[in-house]
Formats: C-alpha cells, structure tokens, sequence
C-alpha cells in the first residue's frame, strides 16, 4: 500500500521578498521544457526530524512514548516546518538498549503500539506533507530473537549458531577469542555454559550477527522490504559502519578511538570492513526499485571522512551523517575544518553531506556550546549555519524548543553503559529525556495521563521549555526555528554550490560563505564583527544591531560586492 502524493499544504509561512525576476528567462520557451533537467529527489535537501520513539509523545498514559503520541503531534510538526521524520525501533524489543535490541524487525512493539497504528501514522502524515523514514538495526539481534535462543539452545559449530560470532575462547579457553571491547565499555564477549563466546560490539544483549551467512544478508532484505511495502520513504542505519568484522577475526591493532567522531585505525579489524560496500549496493538496487525515491541514511561512525565518502557512492547509501561537525567544538577553525572536509570528501562521490548536530547519543548541543544563556545563542547560530549549507538537515527532538542536556540522578538512569562502564559513564539518558509540551509541573503533557510518571524524570523548572510557552512568542527558540526553516524553504538562492567568502587566515572567529545571493555569517568570536552591506533575511540575535554581535548568524541577500 503506497501512501499519498506530497502535494498536501505546506505551513504557512510568514512572505519574503522573492527572488528578483530574471526576465524573459523566467518563461520557459518548449525548448527549455524538453531539456529540463531530473528533479532533484527530496532527500537531498530535506530537514528530517529525529523522533526517539519513547521520548516525544505518550498517548496511552504509560510514561513511555509511543506512535499514537506521534500522531496527535503531527500538526506540531507541519507547522514547525520540516519535511521528514526518523522513527528509532518501536518494534518488539525487551528494552536492554532502549529498542535497539531488536527481537523481532518486522513487528511492533505493544509499548509503542501496532503495526495497525503505524499506518495510520503514515497515512496521517502524508496528509500533511511529511514523509516518514524508520530505523533499521542490521548488525545484531536482541538475545531474545528467535535465532539467537536457538543458537544457545545449540551445541558448539552448529547451524544456527553460524548466523552470530560464536568462538571457543583463547588459551584454555578461558580468554575472549580476541582483544575487542564493547562500545558500551568491557569486553565485546560474552561466554555461555559450554564454554564459548559470543560477539557484542555493544551490549550481551545485542549479540553482532554474522554478515557472512546468507540466512542474515536475506533477512535484513525482507526486513526492508516489509516497511518499504507498507510505504515508508527510507531508512535510518544504525551501524552502518559495522555488519562485516575481520574474517580472522584479528585482534585491533590499538585501542579504541577516544574522543573523536568514529572508529579509526585502532579498531580496524572490528568495523568498516570492505565487505559492507557490497551489501549497500544490493540495498541501493531494492531500494530504487520503488517509486518515489525511497532512501536510505548511514549512522557511519568513521573518524576519516574519506572513508564516509565511500559509504555514499552513487550505487550505495543516498545519505550519510556527517558526525565530523557534531563533534567540533564552537570554535571557527575547528567548525570551518569540519565543513570543508566534509564537504570535499562527499562531493568527490556527488553526494551532499548531511548535517546533524544533536541526536539521541550525544550530548545536546546546548550544553556542548555552554549551556545557558550562551549555549542557546550558538545553538540559534549554529542552526543559521546547517540551514543555509548545501544538504540535508537532521534535527533532533526538543533541540527546536532549546533543551538542555539534563543531568539526572543515579537512581535513574537506564543506559547500559552506565552498567557497563562500572558507573564511571552516565551514558546517554541525559539527552533522551521526556519533551515538555504544556503546563507548569511535569510530565508538562507528555502524558495523555497527567498521572503518568514519565519514563526519565523531567526537571521541575522546564515550564518555560513547554511547546505552549514558546508559541507564538517571537523572541523564543519555537518560533526561530518556524522561521529559520520556512525561509530556508522559500529561498531559492539556497540551492548553489557553497563558496567560501573569506580566507582561512580570517577564519578565527568568522565563518562566512555563500550560495548565490546569500551570504552567511557565523561569528564564533567573542567581539563584534562589522556585517557587509546587504538586506538582512534573517538574523539569530534580537533587535537592530549594526555589526555582527558575538555567537550569532546572519542571513544576507547581496551581490558579493562588498567584502568584509
Ligand atoms: O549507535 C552506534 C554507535 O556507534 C553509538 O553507540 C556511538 O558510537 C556512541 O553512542 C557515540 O557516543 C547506534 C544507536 O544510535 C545507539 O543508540 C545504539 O545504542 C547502538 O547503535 C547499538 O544499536
């Protein structure tokens, strides 16, 4: 069943100047007509919206989120302005990583609903003019799938065992089979009863499944098939990087990498594989196949963006995230590195990147940019920044409304690498927390049930964070957002290459490029910067101001005449 067309209304938006005519141009002779090139497909500048499943919306009153809490939403989120959602797992799960252990990827979970309330979910948002995009989890299984209670079930070098990384250990086979450690923190083996082990690059409940057997790469296929058959327009892949280990499975040359964006040379035997390539060309063929330019975004936690690149060949994924400016601090070297980086490598392969700056891993961007007062004015900054670059834009859930990473007590957090890690790690619950919607106290109506106890605790002051709060208030983080996005929809000039306005050696403080008429300014200084002429299109600080204050952004239409 293939959902509705897109031609549902958009928003309404507040008028812009339109770009100048271009004159006669502007009447396509029937000459032009037939040389019209292909339309560009959506995702190549869409502004997707992550939604984690359990923390957006509750409509059964449970304190967990769920589908029918996304659907009441779904006006919210026309009229926010973006263009696609990323559901993360709603399926079956027994919840040891929060959905990403999936048990079974072709159902869903009675936590989050039906299979019957997904589609309405997708019909309902065609109405609107939203696609819908979901996760899939290929690079293991939760310990609750059917396969792999079987290959417990089995003695040692048994079928089904084949489809995880069983081995006997090393020595007298009380050592892990190799060096590897688990991305949540200890070993990445876990040894059962008769004395192997298994593989988990996260957590022993997420046991990595064996790429090389051809049960896996088929089942991964039905899995897309099924949603793609029910109508969504892509996917979002978790581990993309992951799926093909080492064949030997080799020790890693070094120790994990710390502190970058993604796995590097140390792990070179436990990730990015060449393997992988083969698999997303075979995805790329299924995808296309459907109409309506369904797609596909890597999660390729790789520290080389050349490396990304070849994720994004024009036979592979459509989309890859570009985690290299996620990870940059607020710093104009480090954040123009990023970008100039990134850009090159992907548009070796014709590929736009994709840019992110929050999602439900990493630490909310306003605390990453120092909280507060500051953190909220970079954060508006920083999303004139991502909205005014060539490629598609990711948002995470809450980030519209300012929300801060929340630091929450010990007795609440459920990320496995707080366990893991031996409680040295607090994990990722901070930036997963509950979304305020109205009133003063929590659950601020996240809960159809005022009653209900959210599933993370949300702080007693976020009354001014509520959606209701922010409406309709013109100085609020809500309504920047609506206004940013619907005018990054109504410029046209946003659609040309990017050109760089200044050399690196102004760099310091200053990011400044163009595409056609429009010129960004981004100071990350701590003084004010004088602004070139030209009518301001948007600014991310209130009030007239001459110059360009201190962690803000500006949108110019000129010419290029005047230089800096
Ligand atoms: O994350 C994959 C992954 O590599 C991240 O764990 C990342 O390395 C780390 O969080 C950086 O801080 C995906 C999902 O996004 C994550 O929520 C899951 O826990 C993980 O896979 C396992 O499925």
């Amino acid at each position: 069943m293939r959902r509705g067309s897109r031609d549902a209304p958009g928003h309404v938006v507040s008028s812009v100047v339109a770009a100048p005519s271009t004159g006669p141009a502007d009447q396509q002779s029937s000459d032009d007509v037939a040389e019209q090139p292909a339309p560009t497909p959506w995702w190549r500048s869409a502004v997707f919206y992550e939604i984690y499943v359990r923390s957006f919306a509750d409509g059964n009153g449970d304190g967990v989120g769920d589908l029918r809490g996304i659907r009441q939403r779904l006006p919210y989120l026309r009229d926010l302005g973006v263009d696609a959602l990323w559901l993360t797992p709603f399926y079956p799960s027994p919840m040891a990583d929060h959905g990403y252990d999936v048990a079974d990827p072709r159902e869903v979970d009675p936590l989050f609903g039906s299979l019957e309330e997904f589609d309405l979910l997708l019909a309902e948002a065609a109405e609107l003019g939203l696609r819908v995009t979901v996760d899939i989890v290929p690079n293991h299984t939760s310990d609750r799938h059917a396969w792999f209670v079987e290959a417990l079930a089995a003695s040692p070098g048994s079928p089904a065992r084949d489809r995880y990384l069983f081995r006997d250990g090393q020595g007298d086979g009380s050592e892990p089979p190799n060096n590897w450690v688990s991305t949540f923190g200890g070993s990445a083996w876990q040894r059962v009863p008769d004395g192997q082990y298994y593989l988990h690059l996260f957590a022993p409940e997420q046991p990595d499944l064996n790429w090389r057997h051809p049960e896996v790469v088929a089942d991964a296929e039905r899995t897309l098939s099924f949603w793609l058959d029910r109508g969504v327009d892509g996917f979002r892949i978790d581990v993309a990087h992951g799926l093909f280990k080492d064949e030997q499975l080799r020790d890693n040359p070094g120790p994990p990498s710390t502190g970058t964006f993604g796995v590097g040379a140390g792990e070179a035997h436990s990730w990015n594989q060449p393997e992988v390539h083969g698999i997303y060309r075979q995805w790329r063929r299924l995808l296309d196949s459907y109409p309506g330019d369904r797609m596909a975004v890597g999660e390729i936690w790789v520290a080389d963006p050349e490396d990304v690149a070849r994720y994004l060949r024009p036979d592979e994924l459509h989309l890859g995230f570009n985690f290299h400016l996620a990870m940059a601090p607020w710093d104009g070297p480090a954040m123009r590195a990023a970008l100039v980086a990134s850009t090159a490598a992907t548009s070796r392969v014709g590929a736009p990147a994709t840019w992110v700056l929050s999602n439900h891993d990493i630490v909310r961007h306003v605390t990453r940019y120092g909280g507060g007062e500051v953190g909220l004015r970079r954060a508006r900054a920083a999303l004139m920044m991502l909205l005014a670059l060539p490629g598609p834009v990711y948002l995470y859930a809450g980030e519209e409304l300012g929300l801060p990473q929340v630091e929450l007590p010990d007795d609440a957090l459920q990320d496995p690498i707080w366990e893991r890690s031996g409680h040295t790690d607090r994990g990722r619950d901070g930036c997963r927390v509950p979304l305020p919607w109205d009133g003063s106290q929590p659950p601020f109506g996240f809960s159809a049930d005022a009653g209900g106890q959210p599933w993370l605790p949300m702080p007693a002051d976020w009354a001014g964070y509520t959606v209701a709060a922010q409406t309709a208030d013109p100085a609020s983080m809500l309504e920047f957002y609506r206004r940013a996005l619907a005018l990054r929809r109504e410029l046209p000039e946003l659609s040309g290459s990017l050109e760089w306005t200044l050399e690196p050696a102004q760099e310091d403080e200053l990011l400044s490029f163009r595409r056609g008429s429009v010129q960004c300014l981004v100071n990350l200084g701590t003084g004010d910067l004088p602004r070139p002429a030209g009518q301001v299109l948007l600014a991310s600080f209130p009030g007239q101001h001459d110059g360009l204050p201190p962690d803000s952004a500006v949108w110019l239409r000129n010419r290029g005449e005047s230089a800096l």
